[in-house]
């Protein structure tokens, strides 16, 4: 479609004016020290996920050896892992989190 009063409807041909941005994975690395307790908290207070869903990703980057906490934007998926890396280091655990681009 090359009328560009055809607007919206033109996404064949026409560059829209807002693109999706580029998103990112937060990971959680498997270690071999961090309590799984401590990992389930992490989860539940920086991803949002209820205690479930969280034991469920928990045990998942235990046996897998990592595995994807959430996927955001760049500035939050930074901010996130950032938060979750100082507050595991706060506790003296060596929990490691990641970005990764989708
Ligand atoms: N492997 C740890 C243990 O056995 C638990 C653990 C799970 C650690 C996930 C880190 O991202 C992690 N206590």
């Amino acid at each position: 479609n090359q009328n560009p009063a055809d607007g919206q409807l033109a996404t064949a041909s026409v560059k829209p004016a807002l693109k999706k941005p580029p998103m990112y994975r937060v990971v959680l690395l498997n270690d071999d020290y961090t309590p799984m307790d401590f990992v389930v908290e992490v989860l539940m207070i920086f991803f949002n996920l209820n205690q479930e869903k969280a034991t469920q990703v928990m045990i998942s980057v235990h046996t897998q050896g990592k595995g994807v906490c959430g996927v955001y934007t760049r500035d939050v998926a930074e901010t996130k892992a950032a938060q979750v890396n100082q507050y595991a280091r706060a506790n003296k655990h060596p929990l490691l989190c990641e970005v990764e681009q989708v």
